[in-house]
């Protein structure tokens, strides 16, 4: 097995059905990744271990996960310097409103690339994440413009029924 290049993280097992969109955009550009429950309240020293190590065990994008007091992406963009995108998970109280503000106003110093709510922002997310490692890396790159390439080909240009 490759070494992962990305990891995905999330604060429980209930944001999985939402990041395992970037996990399956990922499978598809043949990015070798993690996926990693990593909870900032819950498992406080985890969450300290895997910012802390990140940069050494090789991680060029981290792609994290939260929902509601979603203080994950920030807290481990705080504790490296690989890149953070967050993933504002939906929630049934804020409809995910309360994940987006908490992951996007961070203080200034310590960035996270905030993407949409729910799964086209996880799935964004692996995009994002693919995109980093495209530009040091020739192959992926090819594979990641053929597949918008794909995407791009398969909108039709009039309304169907
Ligand atoms: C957050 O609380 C998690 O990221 C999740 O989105 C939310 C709810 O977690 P569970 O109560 O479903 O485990 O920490």
């Amino acid at each position: 097995m490759p070494e992962p290049k990305v990891g995905i993280i999330m604060g429980s097992q209930s944001d999985w059905p939402t990041m395992k969109e970037a996990a399956a955009i990922l499978d598809e550009l043949g990015v070798p990744y993690e996926a990693r429950i990593v909870s900032a309240h819950r498992t406080p020293d985890r969450l300290w271990t895997y910012g802390k190590t990140a940069a050494e065990r090789g991680l060029k994008a981290i792609v994290a996960g939260a929902g509601g007091a979603a203080h994950l992406p920030g807290m481990v963009a705080s504790k490296t310097r690989v890149p953070v995108i967050g993933v504002p998970v939906q929630t049934r109280a804020l409809n995910g409103v309360d994940s987006l503000y908490s992951i996007v106003q961070m203080p200034r110093g310590f960035p996270v690339a905030t993407m949409a709510i729910g799964a086209a922002g996880a799935a964004n997310g692996g995009l994002m994440a693919a995109a980093i490692l495209a530009n040091e890396d020739p192959a992926l790159a090819e594979r990641l413009d053929a597949w918008r390439a794909a995407l791009s080909a398969s909108i039709p240009e009039e309304p169907q029924e």
